[in-house]
């Protein structure tokens, strides 16, 4: 559709859209296509619907528009790279932008992560990780390390590899045929003990013990690594207990297994630190990222890994190339001036340190929502809150949906996934905004039965 027919739209004139043909992802279809709901504009805190309303964006689109919408030096940036060097091939050839781009990123990262291995997606990105851990022992001489372990209740994206270490029941059930070898651990939430924590839960460390039971029943000789987000998103905003992922990271050093943090969600500012690992203090042998890496402006993904292993991996190998991965559109131009720009603003704005200055009144706006119908369990970090609900008796998932369309109608953009509503706004918010994403949740929460 061109700019004018966007602009139309915008006026109102949406009635034209011809909504059939596109297969829409993780949609009801049916529901949607006979009562859509279609954005044709956003300017950094707001969308602008087809019908004309503007939408406070509690949600920074899908959790990745972290420097707000169409910022200016991002737009810049982008229109520059489209008008110089559309397309360059990435095998065998290269731009400076990609370097620069993994240069700059490799700077900012905790510990010796130090190179960079670009993808499109957050999917292919864990995808890519994955292989890495394989490829990592098989050079290492360690041929029989090939299985992979994630966790209960996981979302990695819905690569076969993404889905296998995966744990969302719905995003597996389709497919049966998936990784081999995979194990999963247990996942954190523990509602008995932990609801409405502030801070980190105090219970649930030992559920990373699960790692040495699964160690003891298949040999650390069988295991490549673990996949974990050290703040579960999609399936509902599960912070880890305190002290669950240092412990991760001591079982893993111990056995010689590669941990993989997916920082899809977590990086580029959303914990009010640059990633969870450094958040967290915890530094993983391979992160994954994507969605706050170009700000959402672009689709980019990247896998970060420690010095040790791409040496290992690419010093490794006999003469030619090192590793048989990648992707026609790794390191695209377009996507590698956005992400430079937004690191640009993230740096000259201080976006991630105000992340961290707000997430005290954001914690407490989110925590007042306690006591209201159906909340049985108020979660935060950073700029991110979870909001259980108790699920209606035979329509899981229901009640938080219909939160999410009174929301919507009232002006402001939430997710839900299952009964739980997920807030995670662009780091621009400020506490007006925040006052008014709570205000108006709290109000659909006391509407809808
Ligand atoms: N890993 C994690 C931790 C994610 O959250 C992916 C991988 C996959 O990224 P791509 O770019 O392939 O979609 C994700 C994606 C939601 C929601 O509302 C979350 C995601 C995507 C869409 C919606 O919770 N996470």
């Amino acid at each position: 559709m061109s700019a004018t027919a966007l602009h139309e739209l915008a006026r109102g004139e949406h009635t034209a859209v011809p909504l059939e043909s596109f297969w829409m992802p993780f949609t009801a279809n049916r529901a949607f296509k006979r009562s859509p709901r279609l954005l044709v504009a956003a300017k950094d805190m707001h969308y602008t619907t087809a019908d004309g309303r503007k939408v406070l964006d509690g949600a920074a689109g899908l959790w990745c528009v972290n420097a707000g919408h169409c910022r200016e030096p991002i737009v810049a940036a982008i229109r520059a790279a489209a008008g110089e060097l559309d397309y360059a091939p990435g095998f065998q050839m290269g731009h400076p932008l990609a370097f620069q781009l993994a240069d700059r990123l490799a700077a900012r990262l905790p510990g010796d992560l130090d190179h960079v291995f670009f993808a499109n997606s957050g999917s292919e990105a864990v995808d890519t990780a994955l292989k890495i851990a394989l490829a990592y022992h098989l050079a290492r001489g360690d041929a029989g390390r090939t299985r992979l372990i994630g966790r209960a209740r996981a979302y990695h994206g819905v690569g076969f590899g993404g889905i296998s270490v995966g744990g969302i029941e719905n995003n597996r059930k389709q497919f049966p045929s998936l990784l081999p070898g995979v194990l999963h651990l247990p996942d954190t939430h523990d509602l008995a003990r932990n609801a409405f924590s502030r801070g980190l839960p105090a219970h649930g460390a030992e559920r990373a013990d699960a790692l040495e039971a699964l160690i003891g029943e298949h040999g650390a000789g069988t295991i490549a690594a673990v996949i974990v987000e050290p703040v579960a998103g999609s399936t509902g905003v599960l912070v880890p207990p305190k002290g669950y992922l240092e412990r991760l990271r001591a079982i893993c050093d111990r056995h010689g297994i590669l941990l993989i943090f997916d920082e899809v969600i977590t990086g580029f500012g959303r914990l009010g630190a640059p990633f969870a690992a450094d958040y967290f203090g915890v530094v993983p042998d391979l992160m994954t990222v994507a969605k706050g890496l170009t700000s959402g402006a672009v689709p980019m993904g990247a896998v970060f890994v420690r010095h040790g292993v791409y040496e290992t991996i690419v010093n490794g190998a006999t003469p030619g190339i090192e590793f048989f991965h990648g992707y026609t559109y790794s390191g695209h131009p377009l996507a590698a001036a956005a992400g430079l720009a937004a690191l640009d603003v993230y740096e000259q704005e201080g976006l991630f340190e105000r992340a961290a200055s707000l997430s005290g009144y954001w914690d407490a706006a989110a925590h007042a929502l306690r006591g209201l119908p159906n909340v049985i369990d108020i979660r935060t970090i950073g700029l991110v809150a979870g909001i259980e609900l108790e699920p209606r008796a035979d329509a899981p998932g229901a009640r938080a949906y219909d939160v999410f369309l009174d929301c919507f109608a009232q002006g402001v953009l939430i997710r839900t996934t299952g009964d739980t509503v997920a807030l995670s706004p662009p780091l621009i918010v400020d506490r007006a905004q925040i006052d008014q994403i709570f205000d108006l949740l709290g109000r659909a929460l006391r509407r809808v039965a």
